[in-house]
């Protein structure tokens, strides 16, 4: 007797730990497309022997707790930047299955640049994109695919051509580009189109497990709570409102013609990347492709642990310090990071940036409590001075800050940064002055390396001796008016 056992596919968890109490249910609303999808998804990964490579990239959006259901690699990534983050794990990982699964709002909306690049590039990916007319997470706010006169949070009047736009078809408007391999819409309103989403889901999977390149699933997918129906009604809702206006079928297929594109894309071994960068050998002050190259590397200190705020005006040279100050500590085999902040003007406007250096990785560059802040201006030590844990250091610059900082709990150097670098030969060196006082005071790293660097990095020869001067001034000031306890190195 033939039997056939129905069961939960192996690349679903045995039960889903998302709600307290209630292991065996979604969080989804009854009658969500969600929960149809990740079906045909699971069950295709099963059937495809592919749970182990599997990663699946789950947006911001209804979906966002999808790694509580899929039992496989899981990515939960920033709002619209799904394609982006695929495109890195294939690339790194050519033998993985990746999908990424958006919202309409998510891969339309927010993250329209993303997808219309990722396709672009031919990514061999697979998009699952999950068009409900709506942003279901938020509420019910309009999304690109809402349709003309449709009801949301945000048109209560319905959407107008004249405020809104028009719907965007996004398989449409892919399928114009050379990239895509594959590109269907699908519907789930009943059997026969749940069949017909299945087979294509499948294929778009197929696709990437061939190397045939991107492929993209667009699914009408109901949802009953956003659109105010029963889940009944919303099946009714698609076939009606949603199908005139987002025909189904195939927009592209070029399957047949793209095979093994996943082994023809230019990879570069990972032990060629330090010769590319010209960081191999003492090329002296030489510069290899826009690089630093060459230099003394001196070992590791212990326990280093620095996160910098370094503000000012923008033209002060600051960027430039913090560059300088990562450049030597990786030269130190220190790990290290610098996050660049701009204000919008080129001249006279504000500029800061974020400097780690740590014998330990680095879980985030932006510096939000920095043990050091070097402020420039004063705008930039009113603005920053509350950020420095307590027992840190703050370095200012006297000749331009009237005040000292108001705190109490941290050390302070008062250094007349741009008066001293006038005295050397120019105002524009003080931020050198500052980097000098910065070693001087803390002894945190190697001030040869430092200066070799500098030396390397200074692209005016003839501002080159005048910024070592101001450096050595710098270090020479600390020195001096080192305090005599202080927990800050000298
Ligand atoms: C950067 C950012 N902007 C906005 C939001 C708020 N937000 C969360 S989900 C969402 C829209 C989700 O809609 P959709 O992608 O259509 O998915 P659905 O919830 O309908 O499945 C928005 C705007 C956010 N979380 N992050
Ligand atoms: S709001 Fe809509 S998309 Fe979100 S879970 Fe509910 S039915 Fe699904």
């Amino acid at each position: 007797m033939y039997a056939q056992t129905f069961q939960r596919p192996r690349s679903f968890y045995g039960q889903f730990d998302r709600k307290p109490g209630d292991h065996l249910t979604t969080h989804y609303c009854p009658g969500c497309g969600h929960g149809n999808i990740h079906k045909i998804v699971a069950e295709a990964i099963d059937d495809f022997g592919a749970q182990d490579r599997t990663v699946f990239v789950s947006p911001v959006g209804c979906s966002v707790f999808a790694y509580y259901y899929f039992d496989v690699g899981n990515l939960q990534v920033a709002h619209g930047r799904a394609p982006a983050v695929a495109t890195a794990v294939k690339r790194a990982l050519p033998d993985s299955l990746v999908i990424s699964y958006q919202g309409d709002g998510d891969l339309a909306a927010i993250g329209g640049n993303e997808i219309l690049h990722a396709a672009n590039r031919g990514e061999d990916i697979t998009v699952i994109f999950v068009n409900n007319a709506i942003y279901g997470m938020t509420g019910g706010q309009m999304a690109p695919t809402s349709l003309i006169g449709m009801k949301t949070t945000t048109t209560p009047m319905g959407r107008v051509v004249a405020n809104d736009g028009f719907p965007v078809r996004v398989a449409e408007l892919l399928s114009t580009l050379e990239g895509p391999t594959y590109i269907e819409r699908v519907a789930l309103y009943d059997n026969k189109t749940r069949a017909k989403a299945r087979k294509a889901i499948r294929k778009a999977l197929q696709n990437q497990i061939e190397g045939r390149g991107f492929s993209l699933v667009e699914v009408l997918s109901p949802c009953p709570t956003g659109w105010g129906v029963t889940p009944v009604d919303s099946l009714k809702w698609i076939e009606e409102n949603m199908l005139p206006n987002f025909p189904l079928g195939v927009f592209k297929d070029k399957s047949a013609e793209r095979e093994h594109r996943t082994h023809r894309r230019q990879a570069i071994a990972i032990q060629d990347v330090p010769g590319i960068l010209g960081l191999n050998g003492n090329a002296g002050n030489e510069r290899s492709a826009g690089i630093l190259a060459g230099g003394p590397r001196t070992s590791c200190p212990p326990n280093v642990d620095y996160r910098l705020k370094i503000a000012g005006f923008g033209g002060q040279g600051l960027l430039f310090l913090g560059r300088l100050l990562a450049e030597a500590g990786m030269r130190q085999n220190l790990h290290v990071s610098w996050l660049p902040s701009y204000g919008p003007e080129m001249r006279g406007g504000t500029a800061n940036c974020h400097v780690n250096i740590s014998t330990t990785e680095i879980g985030s560059p932006l510096v939000s409590a920095p043990t050091v802040l070097i402020a420039m201006n004063k705008p930039s030590l009113d603005k920053f001075e509350n950020e420095v844990v307590g027992g840190g250091l703050i370095i200012y610059d006297s000749s331009l800050i009237d005040h000292p900082p108001a705190r109490s709990d941290v050390e302070v150097i008062a250094l007349p940064a741009t008066e001293m670098a006038d005295k050397i030969g120019s105002a524009k060196s003080a931020n050198m002055v500052a980097l000098g006082a910065l070693i001087g005071k803390t002894n945190m790293l190697d001030k040869d390396a430092l200066l070799h660097v500098v030396r390397s990095m200074t692209k005016k020869v003839a501002l080159l001796d005048l910024n070592l001067r101001a450096v050595e001034s710098g270090f020479e000031f600390a020195r001096a008016n080192a305090a005599e306890e202080s927990l800050w190195g000298v």
